[in-house]
């Protein structure tokens, strides 16, 4: 297992490198550029990130939010450019030993939450929060307002300025796909693409629809066990596998995460971990918890467990964390609490790992 941790830039994220590496643990980052969807990386800028992260002490080998062109999904002509930007940035990473690439294909819009900083009363302490009742009659548009509004000033990943643009015409495009059609357009990415990650040593990893069920109406295709076993055999491939997100497929109930990791782990499908906790509040409304599991609903536990015996070698983060201790900065990605859930998450390994000895 490597434990890693998300990181925006130096430029974005008010984190500094100096304390990711104080993490007991760490050995490196989920990183990215922030690019808009469709665009090919520079690689000037991608190999002074590489060099910046290095000289901290730490390793680029997972990189996230190479983001899919929504024409790619909608499945247009024009996809074909984008893919390949998309297969010029996949080598280019190769080059600069990125292993894996997180990514999803979720139509329009990214992980959702009505809440980004919702107090948990027990302890005063804030965290993202989603509840679909306060959405009922709303919009889309009202929705990425708010979370505009909401975001402190910070740039929220899939939540783009740039995309959201473009938000009404892209929504009247999707009217009428379905899952197979989406799952059709998916297919000719990955037909694409998987070949030269095969070639270049590069695991793409898909990430989980958040919240793991559809939203206003559109086709969603990720978000359970039989919703990934049919992304895999759309190219079975060592290099298709799953972002397996235990907060995010864990949104819905009905997905027993701990399961999914051993099946996709006994697969060799799991290119990397997102790893999380979250608390049941009723009907799809959920909060993001600490890492602990007596605080929430997951057994973290028995996630590592699953990770110890079917994937053992795969990359870890922490996903989001609570804000605490007064930090402020960009919701769901502060230092301390990510911090703790990182302390926990390697206290379990550690007990499973002399256990098995
Ligand atoms: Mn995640």
């Amino acid at each position: 297992m490597k434990m890693t941790f998300r990181w925006f830039g130096s430029g974005s994220d008010p984190v500094p490198l100096k304390y990711i590496r104080q993490i007991p643990g760490m050995t490196g980052l989920m990183g990215l550029l922030d690019k808009p969807a469709g665009v090919d990386w520079p690689e000037d800028e991608f190999k002074a990130l590489v060099e910046e992260v290095h000289e901290a002490g730490l390793e680029l080998e997972v990189v996230e939010s190479v983001n899919v062109h929504e024409d790619i999904k909608m499945g247009v002509p024009s996809r074909d450019e984008y893919i390949d930007n998309y297969i010029s940035t996949v080598k280019m990473l190769a080059r600069h030993g990125v292993k894996v690439v997180i990514y999803n294909f979720m139509p329009v819009f990214d992980w959702l939450r009505t809440d980004l900083a919702r107090v948990i009363p027990e302890d005063g302490s804030n965290s993202m929060y989603y509840d679909e009742r306060e959405i009922s009659g709303l919009g889309p548009l009202d929705i990425v307002r708010r979370m505009g509004e909401e975001s402190g000033g910070f740039s929220l990943p899939g939540w783009e300025p740039e995309r959201l643009a473009l938000l009404e015409k892209t929504l009247r495009q999707y009217e009428g796909m379905t899952g197979d059609g989406l799952r059709a357009n998916y297919r000719y990415f990955l037909d694409a693409v998987i070949p030269v990650c095969e070639d270049v040593g590069v695991r793409m990893a898909c990430h989980p629809d958040d919240p793991a069920w559809p939203i206003f109406g559109l086709p969603r295709i990720a978000h359970s066990q039989e919703d990934f076993d049919k992304i895999i055999s759309l190219r079975d491939s060592p290099a298709n596998t799953v972002c397996l997100c235990t907060g995010s497929l864990g949104s819905n109930p009905e997905n027993d995460v701990v399961q999914a990791i051993r099946h996709f782990g006994e697969m060799n499908r799991i290119g990397a971990m997102h790893v999380r906790n979250l608390k049941f509040l009723g009907e799809r409304h959920f909060r993001e918890s600490a890492h602990l599991s007596s605080v929430g609903d997951l057994d973290m536990y028995a996630v590592m467990k699953a990770i110890y015996d079917t994937c053992p070698d795969t990359y870890i983060r922490p996903d989001h964390g609570r804000m605490i201790w007064d930090e402020t900065g960009r919701p769901g990605y502060g230092l301390y609490d990510r911090a703790l859930g990182v302390a926990y998450l390697t206290g379990l390994w550690e007990a499973i790992e002399k256990n098995a000895k």
